[in-house]
Protein backbone atom coordinates (compact mmCIF):
# COMPACT_ATOMS: atom_id res chain seq x y z
CA UNK A 1 0.00 0.00 0.00
CA UNK A 2 1.84 3.27 -0.86
CA UNK A 3 1.57 5.77 1.54
CA UNK A 4 -0.20 9.20 0.84
CA UNK A 5 2.00 11.95 1.60
CA UNK A 6 2.04 15.86 2.41
CA UNK A 7 2.83 18.17 -0.96
CA UNK A 8 3.55 21.05 2.03
CA UNK A 9 7.43 22.11 1.58
CA UNK A 10 9.23 22.35 4.78
CA UNK A 11 8.98 26.25 4.36
CA UNK A 12 5.40 26.26 3.71
CA UNK A 13 5.03 24.01 6.71
CA UNK A 14 6.65 26.14 8.51
CA UNK A 15 4.73 29.05 7.95
CA UNK A 16 1.39 27.01 8.40
CA UNK A 17 2.43 25.87 11.43
CA UNK A 18 2.80 29.81 12.66
CA UNK A 19 -0.78 30.31 12.16
CA UNK A 20 -1.63 27.40 14.25
CA UNK A 21 1.09 27.71 17.20
CA UNK A 22 2.13 24.23 18.41
CA UNK A 23 0.33 21.90 16.76
CA UNK A 24 0.64 18.45 15.00
CA UNK A 25 -1.06 18.27 11.28
CA UNK A 26 -2.01 14.68 9.94
CA UNK A 27 -2.76 14.13 6.59
CA UNK A 28 -6.47 13.00 6.21
CA UNK A 29 -7.06 13.49 2.58
CA UNK A 30 -5.44 14.17 -0.36
CA UNK A 31 -7.53 14.90 -3.77
CA UNK A 32 -4.87 14.12 -5.89
CA UNK A 33 -5.06 10.53 -4.86
CA UNK A 34 -8.65 10.17 -3.31
CA UNK A 35 -10.62 12.25 -5.65
CA UNK A 36 -11.91 15.87 -6.08
CA UNK A 37 -15.32 15.06 -4.85
CA UNK A 38 -17.49 16.45 -2.11
CA UNK A 39 -18.17 12.89 -1.03
CA UNK A 40 -14.15 12.06 -0.90
CA UNK A 41 -13.77 14.77 0.70
CA UNK A 42 -16.71 14.34 3.54
CA UNK A 43 -15.36 10.44 3.50
CA UNK A 44 -12.12 11.01 5.10
CA UNK A 45 -12.37 14.79 7.03
CA UNK A 46 -15.94 14.42 8.74
CA UNK A 47 -16.22 14.93 12.21
CA UNK A 48 -12.66 15.20 12.71
CA UNK A 49 -12.11 17.83 15.23
CA UNK A 50 -10.11 20.87 13.87
CA UNK A 51 -9.07 20.96 10.48
CA UNK A 52 -7.20 22.83 8.33
CA UNK A 53 -7.77 23.20 4.20
CA UNK A 54 -4.40 23.47 2.25
CA UNK A 55 -5.25 24.68 -1.79
CA UNK A 56 -2.63 24.69 -4.22
CA UNK A 57 -2.70 26.32 -7.61
CA UNK A 58 -0.25 26.67 -10.46
CA UNK A 59 0.35 30.48 -9.85
CA UNK A 60 2.06 29.03 -7.14
CA UNK A 61 -0.10 29.95 -4.02
CA UNK A 62 -0.69 28.10 -1.12
CA UNK A 63 -4.49 28.67 0.58
CA UNK A 64 -6.98 27.47 2.66
CA UNK A 65 -9.25 27.45 5.64
CA UNK A 66 -8.84 26.62 9.29
CA UNK A 67 -11.92 25.59 11.44
CA UNK A 68 -11.49 24.46 15.20
CA UNK A 69 -15.38 22.86 14.20
CA UNK A 70 -16.60 19.55 12.74
CA UNK A 71 -17.59 19.29 9.06
CA UNK A 72 -20.97 16.86 9.49
CA UNK A 73 -23.39 17.45 6.45
CA UNK A 74 -25.71 18.96 9.10
CA UNK A 75 -27.24 21.54 6.31
CA UNK A 76 -26.46 24.40 9.26
CA UNK A 77 -24.16 27.90 8.84
CA UNK A 78 -21.64 27.05 11.32
CA UNK A 79 -19.79 29.90 13.28
CA UNK A 80 -16.77 29.53 14.33
CA UNK A 81 -14.94 32.78 16.04
CA UNK A 82 -10.99 30.82 15.57
CA UNK A 83 -12.07 29.89 11.61
CA UNK A 84 -9.28 31.99 9.64
CA UNK A 85 -8.53 32.01 5.54
CA UNK A 86 -5.01 32.27 5.14
CA UNK A 87 -2.07 32.54 1.77
CA UNK A 88 1.14 31.35 1.66
CA UNK A 89 3.52 33.31 -0.61
CA UNK A 90 7.02 32.30 -1.60
CA UNK A 91 7.90 36.03 -1.67
CA UNK A 92 5.82 36.46 1.84
CA UNK A 93 7.78 36.11 4.66
CA UNK A 94 4.62 36.08 6.86
CA UNK A 95 1.37 34.27 5.85
CA UNK A 96 -1.50 35.98 5.09
CA UNK A 97 -4.37 35.72 7.76
CA UNK A 98 -7.90 37.18 7.33
CA UNK A 99 -10.54 36.88 10.31
CA UNK A 100 -14.20 35.74 9.72
CA UNK A 101 -16.48 39.07 9.21
CA UNK A 102 -17.97 39.44 12.72
CA UNK A 103 -21.99 37.99 13.06
CA UNK A 104 -21.43 35.97 9.56
CA UNK A 105 -21.25 32.03 9.56
CA UNK A 106 -17.50 30.75 8.92
CA UNK A 107 -18.57 27.98 6.54
CA UNK A 108 -22.09 26.35 4.97
CA UNK A 109 -21.96 22.97 6.30
CA UNK A 110 -23.70 20.63 3.58
CA UNK A 111 -22.97 17.93 1.61
CA UNK A 112 -21.01 20.01 -1.16
CA UNK A 113 -17.02 21.03 -0.98
CA UNK A 114 -16.31 22.88 2.48
CA UNK A 115 -17.87 26.42 1.43
CA UNK A 116 -16.28 29.37 3.38
CA UNK A 117 -18.42 31.77 1.79
CA UNK A 118 -15.17 33.54 0.67
CA UNK A 119 -13.78 30.50 -0.77
CA UNK A 120 -15.71 27.72 -1.94
CA UNK A 121 -13.64 24.64 -2.78
CA UNK A 122 -14.57 21.64 -5.06
CA UNK A 123 -16.68 23.10 -6.83
CA UNK A 124 -19.47 20.89 -8.78
CA UNK A 125 -16.99 17.77 -7.82
CA UNK A 126 -13.95 19.45 -10.07
CA UNK A 127 -10.55 20.58 -8.86
CA UNK A 128 -11.42 24.37 -8.96
CA UNK A 129 -12.64 26.70 -6.40
CA UNK A 130 -14.88 30.14 -6.70
CA UNK A 131 -13.65 33.26 -4.67
CA UNK A 132 -16.61 35.65 -3.63
CA UNK A 133 -14.22 38.02 -1.34
CA UNK A 134 -16.60 40.03 0.97
CA UNK A 135 -18.68 36.89 1.49
CA UNK A 136 -17.93 36.03 5.45
CA UNK A 137 -14.46 36.55 4.91
CA UNK A 138 -12.92 39.89 3.38
CA UNK A 139 -10.00 39.35 1.35
CA UNK A 140 -7.82 40.44 -1.66
CA UNK A 141 -7.93 37.75 -4.84
CA UNK A 142 -5.05 38.45 -6.18
CA UNK A 143 -3.40 38.46 -2.23
CA UNK A 144 -5.07 34.98 -1.52
CA UNK A 145 -4.51 33.25 -4.40
CA UNK A 146 -3.25 35.38 -7.53
CA UNK A 147 -6.60 35.23 -9.64
CA UNK A 148 -5.88 31.23 -10.64
CA UNK A 149 -9.10 29.70 -9.82
CA UNK A 150 -8.15 25.93 -10.68
CA UNK A 151 -6.59 23.57 -8.40
CA UNK A 152 -3.25 21.73 -8.75
CA UNK A 153 -3.73 20.01 -5.18
CA UNK A 154 -5.78 19.84 -2.55
CA UNK A 155 -5.37 18.89 1.45
CA UNK A 156 -7.36 18.71 4.24
CA UNK A 157 -5.13 18.23 7.65
CA UNK A 158 -6.57 17.35 11.10
CA UNK A 159 -4.91 20.21 13.83
CA UNK A 160 -4.16 17.98 17.13
CA UNK A 161 -2.65 19.44 20.23
CA UNK A 162 -5.06 22.15 20.98
CA UNK A 163 -5.35 21.77 24.74
CA UNK A 164 -1.72 20.18 24.81
CA UNK A 165 0.54 21.50 27.60
CA UNK A 166 3.54 22.16 25.96
CA UNK A 167 6.99 19.87 26.78
CA UNK A 168 8.54 23.31 28.09
CA UNK A 169 6.93 26.62 29.17
CA UNK A 170 7.95 29.39 26.14
CA UNK A 171 9.35 31.55 29.29
CA UNK A 172 10.59 30.71 32.19
CA UNK A 173 9.08 31.62 35.55
CA UNK A 174 10.21 31.13 39.39
CA UNK A 175 7.03 30.50 40.80
CA UNK A 176 8.61 30.74 44.31
CA UNK A 177 8.15 32.96 47.36
CA UNK A 178 11.76 34.34 47.18
CA UNK A 179 10.85 35.23 43.63
CA UNK A 180 7.75 37.34 44.38
CA UNK A 181 9.39 38.98 47.43
CA UNK A 182 12.76 39.81 44.77
CA UNK A 183 9.76 41.12 42.11
CA UNK A 184 7.85 42.87 45.23
CA UNK A 185 11.60 44.72 46.22
CA UNK A 186 12.39 45.62 42.54
CA UNK A 187 9.53 47.37 42.34
CA UNK A 188 9.18 49.42 45.33
CA UNK A 189 13.29 50.53 45.01
CA UNK A 190 12.39 51.49 41.76
CA UNK A 191 13.97 54.88 40.49
CA UNK A 192 13.51 56.30 37.01
CA UNK A 193 17.07 57.47 35.18
CA UNK A 194 15.65 60.75 35.39
CA UNK A 195 16.22 62.84 39.00
CA UNK A 196 13.39 64.88 38.39
CA UNK A 197 11.00 61.99 37.43
CA UNK A 198 9.63 60.57 40.91
CA UNK A 199 7.77 57.61 39.07
CA UNK A 200 6.97 55.45 35.74
CA UNK A 201 3.21 56.78 34.96
CA UNK A 202 1.94 53.80 32.84
CA UNK A 203 -1.07 54.48 30.43
CA UNK A 204 -3.81 50.96 30.19
CA UNK A 205 -5.43 51.66 26.77
CA UNK A 206 -7.76 48.86 25.39
CA UNK A 207 -11.40 47.76 24.81
CA UNK A 208 -14.43 47.84 27.48
CA UNK A 209 -14.51 44.91 30.05
CA UNK A 210 -10.70 43.82 28.89
CA UNK A 211 -9.47 44.15 32.42
CA UNK A 212 -7.98 47.69 32.62
CA UNK A 213 -9.07 48.25 35.97
CA UNK A 214 -8.90 45.11 37.28
CA UNK A 215 -5.52 45.12 36.42
CA UNK A 216 -5.05 48.20 38.85
CA UNK A 217 -7.17 46.53 41.34
CA UNK A 218 -5.00 43.11 41.03
CA UNK A 219 -1.60 45.00 41.41
CA UNK A 220 -3.06 47.50 44.63
CA UNK A 221 -3.98 44.27 45.73
CA UNK A 222 -0.50 42.40 45.85
CA UNK A 223 0.97 45.44 47.26
CA UNK A 224 -1.75 45.94 50.05
CA UNK A 225 -1.63 42.53 50.97
CA UNK A 226 -5.19 42.00 50.83
CA UNK A 227 -8.27 41.94 48.13
CA UNK A 228 -8.72 45.94 46.99
CA UNK A 229 -11.54 47.29 44.72
CA UNK A 230 -10.75 51.21 44.09
CA UNK A 231 -11.06 50.93 40.59
CA UNK A 232 -14.73 50.19 39.86
CA UNK A 233 -14.70 47.08 37.49
CA UNK A 234 -17.74 45.83 35.70
CA UNK A 235 -19.18 43.82 32.83
CA UNK A 236 -21.27 46.75 31.20
CA UNK A 237 -20.84 46.84 27.64
CA UNK A 238 -20.52 50.47 27.41
CA UNK A 239 -17.23 51.70 29.41
CA UNK A 240 -17.95 51.82 33.23
CA UNK A 241 -14.73 54.06 33.54
CA UNK A 242 -15.50 57.47 31.80
CA UNK A 243 -13.00 59.16 33.91
CA UNK A 244 -9.42 59.67 33.50
CA UNK A 245 -7.97 58.04 36.68
CA UNK A 246 -4.07 58.17 37.89
CA UNK A 247 -3.37 55.60 40.52
CA UNK A 248 -1.06 55.64 42.94
CA UNK A 249 0.18 52.39 44.65
CA UNK A 250 0.63 51.72 48.54
CA UNK A 251 3.16 49.21 49.97
CA UNK A 252 1.19 47.54 52.86
CA UNK A 253 -1.45 49.49 54.83
CA UNK A 254 0.01 53.03 55.86
CA UNK A 255 2.91 52.51 53.48
CA UNK A 256 4.90 54.83 51.22
CA UNK A 257 3.96 55.00 47.72
CA UNK A 258 5.08 52.45 44.57
CA UNK A 259 6.97 54.93 42.36
CA UNK A 260 4.74 53.82 39.63
CA UNK A 261 1.21 55.35 38.79
CA UNK A 262 -1.03 53.57 36.85
CA UNK A 263 -3.38 55.02 34.50
CA UNK A 264 -6.86 53.83 33.60
CA UNK A 265 -8.96 55.17 30.93
CA UNK A 266 -11.80 54.90 29.15
CA UNK A 267 -12.79 51.77 26.73
CA UNK A 268 -12.20 51.63 23.30
CA UNK A 269 -14.65 51.11 21.39
CA UNK A 270 -14.86 50.37 17.37
CA UNK A 271 -17.54 53.18 16.66
CA UNK A 272 -15.60 56.37 15.80
CA UNK A 273 -18.04 58.78 18.06
CA UNK A 274 -17.77 56.16 21.34
CA UNK A 275 -15.41 55.75 23.61
CA UNK A 276 -11.84 57.10 24.09
CA UNK A 277 -11.16 59.37 21.60
CA UNK A 278 -7.28 59.12 20.05
CA UNK A 279 -7.00 63.44 20.30
CA UNK A 280 -7.70 62.69 24.04
CA UNK A 281 -5.10 59.92 24.14
CA UNK A 282 -2.44 62.47 22.90
CA UNK A 283 -2.95 65.01 25.88
CA UNK A 284 -2.90 61.91 27.90
CA UNK A 285 0.13 61.09 26.88
CA UNK A 286 1.76 64.36 26.75
CA UNK A 287 0.25 64.82 30.46
CA UNK A 288 -2.47 67.64 30.12
CA UNK A 289 -5.34 65.37 30.81
CA UNK A 290 -6.01 66.29 34.83
CA UNK A 291 -6.80 63.09 36.96
CA UNK A 292 -10.78 62.69 37.31
CA UNK A 293 -11.52 64.67 34.12
CA UNK A 294 -14.55 63.58 32.94
CA UNK A 295 -14.54 61.91 28.88
CA UNK A 296 -16.86 63.26 26.86
CA UNK A 297 -16.05 61.11 23.52
CA UNK A 298 -18.07 63.73 21.06
CA UNK A 299 -16.17 66.59 22.43
CA UNK A 300 -12.24 65.96 23.07
CA UNK A 301 -10.87 67.76 25.25
CA UNK A 302 -9.20 71.24 24.49
CA UNK A 303 -6.55 73.54 25.13
CA UNK A 304 -8.48 75.86 27.38
CA UNK A 305 -10.80 73.61 29.25
CA UNK A 306 -10.46 73.33 33.25
CA UNK A 307 -9.74 69.60 32.72
CA UNK A 308 -6.64 70.85 30.58
CA UNK A 309 -3.49 70.88 32.53
CA UNK A 310 -1.45 73.65 30.68
CA UNK A 311 2.12 73.51 32.84
CA UNK A 312 3.50 70.03 32.27
CA UNK A 313 6.89 68.39 32.87
CA UNK A 314 8.11 64.86 32.36
CA UNK A 315 6.51 63.54 35.18
CA UNK A 316 3.54 64.11 33.51
CA UNK A 317 3.64 62.08 30.82
CA UNK A 318 2.85 58.89 30.19
CA UNK A 319 6.50 56.40 30.05
CA UNK A 320 4.79 53.25 29.10
CA UNK A 321 1.50 52.69 27.49
CA UNK A 322 0.15 49.05 27.71
CA UNK A 323 -2.65 47.68 25.72
CA UNK A 324 -5.03 45.41 27.58
CA UNK A 325 -6.89 42.85 25.03
CA UNK A 326 -9.41 40.10 26.75
CA UNK A 327 -7.59 36.72 25.79
CA UNK A 328 -11.28 34.88 25.41
CA UNK A 329 -11.86 37.53 22.38
CA UNK A 330 -8.84 37.50 20.64
CA UNK A 331 -10.30 35.99 17.51
CA UNK A 332 -13.14 38.42 18.10
CA UNK A 333 -11.54 41.36 17.70
CA UNK A 334 -13.58 43.08 15.10
CA UNK A 335 -11.25 44.86 11.84
CA UNK A 336 -12.76 48.05 12.92
CA UNK A 337 -11.40 47.49 16.38
CA UNK A 338 -7.96 46.56 15.01
CA UNK A 339 -8.13 49.45 13.11
CA UNK A 340 -8.52 51.58 16.21
CA UNK A 341 -5.29 49.98 17.57
CA UNK A 342 -3.15 50.60 14.52
CA UNK A 343 -3.79 54.08 14.37
CA UNK A 344 -3.52 54.57 17.99
CA UNK A 345 -0.04 51.97 17.15
CA UNK A 346 0.72 54.36 15.15
CA UNK A 347 0.71 57.87 16.88
CA UNK A 348 2.43 55.89 19.72
CA UNK A 349 4.94 54.73 17.60
CA UNK A 350 5.53 58.65 16.44
CA UNK A 351 6.11 60.02 20.02
CA UNK A 352 8.26 57.06 20.74
CA UNK A 353 6.47 55.64 23.80
CA UNK A 354 7.46 52.04 24.60
CA UNK A 355 4.18 49.55 24.36
CA UNK A 356 3.44 46.62 25.77
CA UNK A 357 0.70 44.13 25.10
CA UNK A 358 -0.97 42.11 28.23
CA UNK A 359 -3.77 39.48 27.75
CA UNK A 360 -5.58 38.95 30.68
CA UNK A 361 -8.52 36.51 31.71
CA UNK A 362 -5.87 33.63 30.79
CA UNK A 363 -7.84 31.59 33.26
CA UNK A 364 -11.03 32.15 31.91
CA UNK A 365 -9.62 31.31 28.31
CA UNK A 366 -7.72 27.89 29.17
CA UNK A 367 -9.08 25.41 31.64
CA UNK A 368 -5.67 23.47 32.12
CA UNK A 369 -4.69 27.81 33.19
CA UNK A 370 -7.79 27.89 35.36
CA UNK A 371 -6.60 24.56 36.94
CA UNK A 372 -3.42 25.85 37.73
CA UNK A 373 -1.67 29.11 36.49
CA UNK A 374 1.84 27.91 36.39
CA UNK A 375 0.74 26.32 33.28
CA UNK A 376 0.14 29.77 31.63
CA UNK A 377 3.36 29.58 29.06
CA UNK A 378 2.77 25.47 28.86
CA UNK A 379 -1.05 26.07 27.29
CA UNK A 380 -0.75 25.83 23.59
CA UNK A 381 -3.93 27.51 23.63
CA UNK A 382 -2.31 31.10 25.07
CA UNK A 383 0.66 30.84 23.35
CA UNK A 384 -1.77 30.73 19.77
CA UNK A 385 -3.06 33.25 21.34
CA UNK A 386 -0.14 35.13 21.69
CA UNK A 387 0.98 34.75 18.39
CA UNK A 388 -2.13 35.84 17.14
CA UNK A 389 -2.15 38.71 18.85
CA UNK A 390 1.24 39.87 18.29
CA UNK A 391 0.67 38.93 14.16
CA UNK A 392 -2.75 40.89 14.39
CA UNK A 393 -1.28 43.95 16.52
CA UNK A 394 1.91 44.09 14.78
CA UNK A 395 3.66 44.09 18.60
CA UNK A 396 6.55 41.74 19.24
CA UNK A 397 5.88 38.76 20.78
CA UNK A 398 8.57 39.24 23.49
CA UNK A 399 6.28 42.40 24.37
CA UNK A 400 2.59 40.35 24.80
CA UNK A 401 2.16 39.52 28.54
CA UNK A 402 -0.46 36.87 30.08
CA UNK A 403 -1.46 38.01 33.21
CA UNK A 404 -4.84 37.01 35.37
CA UNK A 405 -6.18 39.25 37.59
CA UNK A 406 -8.38 38.87 40.99
CA UNK A 407 -11.94 38.43 39.58
CA UNK A 408 -13.63 36.63 42.31
CA UNK A 409 -11.37 35.94 44.51
CA UNK A 410 -11.19 36.37 48.37
CA UNK A 411 -7.85 35.61 49.08
CA UNK A 412 -4.29 36.45 47.09
CA UNK A 413 -2.85 33.24 45.38
CA UNK A 414 1.46 33.52 45.34
CA UNK A 415 1.50 32.09 41.73
CA UNK A 416 -0.78 34.65 40.25
CA UNK A 417 0.85 37.25 42.09
CA UNK A 418 3.96 36.36 40.94
CA UNK A 419 2.72 36.71 36.83
CA UNK A 420 1.20 40.28 37.80
CA UNK A 421 4.23 41.47 39.35
CA UNK A 422 6.57 40.23 36.64
CA UNK A 423 4.17 41.76 34.15
CA UNK A 424 4.80 45.58 36.79
CA UNK A 425 8.39 44.63 35.83
CA UNK A 426 8.56 44.74 31.96
CA UNK A 427 6.39 47.93 32.60
CA UNK A 428 9.27 49.87 34.52
CA UNK A 429 11.90 48.30 32.14
CA UNK A 430 10.13 49.45 29.25
CA UNK A 431 9.37 53.05 31.35
CA UNK A 432 13.48 53.11 31.57
CA UNK A 433 13.93 52.53 27.51
CA UNK A 434 11.80 55.71 27.23
CA UNK A 435 13.92 57.93 30.05
CA UNK A 436 16.86 56.40 28.50
CA UNK A 437 15.61 57.97 25.30
CA UNK A 438 15.09 61.41 26.72
CA UNK A 439 18.56 61.53 28.23
CA UNK A 440 19.95 61.16 24.57
CA UNK A 441 17.83 63.28 22.97
CA UNK A 442 18.58 66.39 25.46
CA UNK A 443 22.10 65.36 25.15
CA UNK A 444 21.61 65.54 21.14
CA UNK A 445 20.14 68.89 22.01
CA UNK A 446 22.18 70.19 23.88
CA UNK A 447 25.25 69.46 21.63
CA UNK A 448 23.43 71.06 18.77
CA UNK A 449 23.20 73.81 20.98
CA UNK A 450 26.73 74.19 21.55
CA UNK A 451 27.88 73.47 17.92
CA UNK A 452 25.86 76.51 16.94
CA UNK A 453 27.35 78.66 19.69
CA UNK A 454 30.88 77.85 18.50
CA UNK A 455 30.02 78.95 15.14
CA UNK A 456 28.74 82.31 13.45
CA UNK A 457 25.41 80.55 12.03
CA UNK A 458 21.91 80.72 12.93
CA UNK A 459 20.62 78.73 15.87
CA UNK A 460 18.47 76.08 14.56
CA UNK A 461 14.77 76.24 16.35
CA UNK A 462 14.60 72.94 18.69
CA UNK A 463 11.52 71.71 17.89
CA UNK A 464 9.85 73.98 20.53
CA UNK A 465 11.02 72.00 23.35
CA UNK A 466 12.15 72.94 26.54
CA UNK A 467 14.36 70.41 28.65
CA UNK A 468 12.35 67.14 30.05
CA UNK A 469 9.39 68.72 28.54
CA UNK A 470 7.67 66.87 25.62
CA UNK A 471 6.25 68.46 22.69
N1 LIG B 1 -11.66 35.53 35.28
C1 LIG B 1 -11.14 36.75 35.08
N2 LIG B 1 -11.95 37.82 35.05
C2 LIG B 1 -11.41 39.03 34.87
C3 LIG B 1 -10.00 39.23 34.66
N3 LIG B 1 -9.77 40.55 34.47
C4 LIG B 1 -10.97 41.17 34.54
N4 LIG B 1 -11.97 40.28 34.78
C5 LIG B 1 -13.41 40.56 34.86
O1 LIG B 1 -13.80 41.19 33.64
C6 LIG B 1 -14.76 42.21 33.87
C7 LIG B 1 -14.33 43.53 33.23
O2 LIG B 1 -13.16 44.02 33.87
P1 LIG B 1 -12.81 45.58 34.03
O3 LIG B 1 -11.57 45.66 34.83
O4 LIG B 1 -13.98 46.38 34.50
O5 LIG B 1 -12.51 45.99 32.52
P2 LIG B 1 -12.17 47.44 31.93
O6 LIG B 1 -13.41 47.91 31.23
O7 LIG B 1 -11.07 47.19 30.94
O8 LIG B 1 -11.73 48.34 33.04
C8 LIG B 1 -14.95 42.28 35.39
O9 LIG B 1 -16.11 41.59 35.71
C9 LIG B 1 -13.73 41.59 35.94
O10 LIG B 1 -13.99 40.94 37.17
C10 LIG B 1 -9.16 38.05 34.69
O11 LIG B 1 -7.93 38.10 34.50
N5 LIG B 1 -9.79 36.85 34.91
MG1 LIG C 1 -12.47 50.21 33.60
Amino acid sequence: MSVVTSSLSKDQQKKLLSLLGHVRLHLLYKASVHNFTAAAFHNRCDKQGPTVIVAYNAAGFVFGAYTSKDYAQSGEAVKDGDAFLYSINEKENRPLRVAGITGQCAFKDEATGPNYGGLVFLHEDKPEFQSNPGTSFNFQAAAMHGGDLKLTEFEVYRVEGFGDLLPKPWRNIQWTAERKQQLMNAIQNYKPDIKSVHQARVLLVGPVGAGKSSFFNAINSVFRGNMTSQAIAGTADKSVTTQFRTYTIKAGKGGGAVPLILCDTMGLEEKPDAGLDIEDLVNIYKGHVKDRYQFSPSTPLVADAPGFKQQVTLNDCIHCVVYVVDTCKVSLLTQKMLDKFASIRKKTNQLGLPQILLMTKVDEACPLVAEDIKNVYRSVYIQTKARELSESLGIPLSCVLPVKNYSEELDLDQETDILLLAAVQHMLNYADSFFENQVLEDQEANDQLELYRSSDHLRPVLSGKTKHQVA
